[in-house]
């Protein structure tokens, strides 16, 4: 047996007598066992519609490593995590969970989850070493046999095509995401990967959150490539992030393979009402159309809305009627990462509505960000469905930090992510209930792994990765999740 729990390992354990109660009756045909009744679970009001889509996400700068191996170039957080005092203990992803060689163990664990659908992004310099021009065939060649192995298992795959590792190379040569050029070249590089893929990949997301790698690496200086503009160029940086998302969405349409859908990964603002009654339900309508308008909504609406352009005034971004026609492709999906609310509530003068921030007592997992705010799951598919008709939803990230240890016994009892994971799905239930259409739920992540500025100091995974031997233990919260997953339901 591998280093690796096999299936029948996790099963014994999960539904072994430390943890009967909860998980009899649903791991390795314990549902046989007579005489248990008050042990059996009881179905309870949390079912999920057949055929819900649940997964687990990653990303390639966080989980590949093999930062120098098979012809990969340079990206833009090789060189902000070995600049001196960027991240977390200068830590970086150069071996990182090696998940490019060790793919098929990954896959693995994904399959003992049961998970149905896997979300992986692409690593853009691995494809165009020197971000455009000639392909590195090898690049390619990692992700089909990705593609492969997982659907070898009966996992579907949906690509993430842009998850904030920028080739090197652009931004040497063109300034990044300041330049236009930046948003073309992505758009080559997305419908080259879409032609190579959609044979097997129905689903592609574009970009994953724009205001982390723009707001956060070109405004706050927090992530790569570490700048802090001006706000002129940070709007056109913005800009130029969105076009090259809609460039992204007609390439993948060109050259995909007929029926390949295309959506897109926003951690657009949540605002959740800070009592669900008019007029804070009005306000956090008001409050998703203008605080997310220089991503999603523009995106959704074709136009950025009056409030920004005017609190913008002459750094507002400069843009041509054309832009916003290829900003505002339709789409097929809307992905949402969901981690914080944004409440808010009423407020009399413009814009309609106020925020609140979190007094100091509010509760927030590990990482001092992310404050508990499970409503934020039933208030993200609800505003893309009222406010723009969104048809197709997934849950593209929802998880959590924890300060994971491996006990004695060799288990983590992440206690604190089970309660976090099953607070926010009951909010998801409650969505799905009501008719708006997630298909889907992605968990943030299979297993630990860099986390940005963050390095290896903070935790999200289902799996405990042991950087030292690149060990993989199923924490708790993965046990609870394979419980979700077999019984289609909250547990
Ligand atoms: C997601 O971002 C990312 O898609 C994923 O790669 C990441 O690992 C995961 O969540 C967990 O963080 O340093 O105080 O300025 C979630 C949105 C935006 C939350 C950036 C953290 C930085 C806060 N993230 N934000 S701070």
């Amino acid at each position: 047996m591998s280093k690796f729990l096999s299936r029948r390992a996790f099963g014994k354990w999960a539904g072994g007598a430390a943890l009967a109660s909860s998980a009899a009756g649903t791991v390795g045909g314990a549902g046989a066992r007579q005489g248990l009744e008050a042990a059996t679970p009881r179905e309870t009001y949390y079912k999920f519609p057949d055929g819900f889509l649940w997964g687990c996400a990653t990303a390639a700068y966080q989980v590949e490593g093999g930062a120098k191996n098979g012809g990969r170039g340079p990206s833009i957080w090789d060189t902000f995590s070995h600049t001196p005092g960027k991240v977390h203990n200068n830590e970086t992803g150069d071996v990182s969970d090696d998940d490019y060689h060790l793919y098929k163990e990954d896959i693995r664990l994904l399959k003992s989850l049961g998970a149905k659908v896997y979300r992986f992004s692409v690593s853009w310099p691995r494809i165009f070493p020197q971000g455009a021009g000639e392909p590195n065939p090898q690049g390619i060649d990692f992700y089909n046999r990705l593609v492969d192995e997982l659907l070898a298992k009966g996992i579907q795959p949906y690509c993430t095509l842009f998850h904030w590792d920028l080739p090197q190379a652009l931004q040497d040569r063109v300034g990044g995401w300041q330049s236009r050029e930046t948003a073309q070249a992505f758009g080559e590089y997305a419908g080259y990967v879409a032609g190579k893929l959609s044979d097997r990949v129905q689903h592609f997301f574009t970009t994953n959150e724009f205001s982390s790698f723009i707001d956060l690496g070109y405004r706050d200086g927090k992530f790569a490539p570490g700048l802090t503009l001006p706000a002129a160029e940070l709007n056109q940086a913005r800009h130029n992030a969105v076009l090259a998302h809609g460039l992204g969405v007609q390439a993948i349409r060109a050259k995909g393979k007929p029926g390949t859908k295309v959506g897109i990964a926003e951690n657009f603002n949540i605002p959740v009402p800070v009592i669900e009654a008019e007029p804070h339900i009005k306000a956090s309508v008001q409050a998703m159309r203008v605080l997310n308008a220089p991503y999603l909504t523009v995106i959704m609406e074709g136009k950025y809305v009056e409030e920004y352009l005017r609190k913008e005034g002459a750094a507002a971004p400069k843009f041509t009627a054309e832009d916003l026609k290829i900003i505002s492709s339709p789409l097929d999906f809307v992905g949402m990462n969901v981690y914080t609310p944004t409440y808010v509530r009423a407020d009399d003068s413009a814009p309609g509505f106020a925020v609140v921030r979190p007094p100091a007592s509010y509760p927030h997992m590990a990482s001092e960000w992310l404050s508990v705010g499970p409503e934020a799951l039933y208030w993200a598919p609800r505003h893309l469905g009222e406010i723009w008709n969104v048809k197709e939803m997934y849950v593209t990230e929802n998880g959590c930090s924890s300060a994971d240890t491996v006990t004695a016994d060799g288990h983590v009892y992440d206690t604190d992510r089970v309660m976090y994971l099953r607070n926010y799905m009951i909010h998801l239930h409650r969505a799905v209930t009501e008719n708006f259409p997630v298909r889907g739920y992605f968990l943030w992540s299979l297993m630990d792994n860099f986390e940005w500025a963050d390095g290896y100091g903070l935790r999200f995974g289902l799996y405990y990765v042991d950087y030292k031997t690149e060990k993989r233990i199923a924490k708790l919260s993965a046990h609870f999740y394979q419980n979700v997953i077999e019984r289609n339901s909250i547990v």
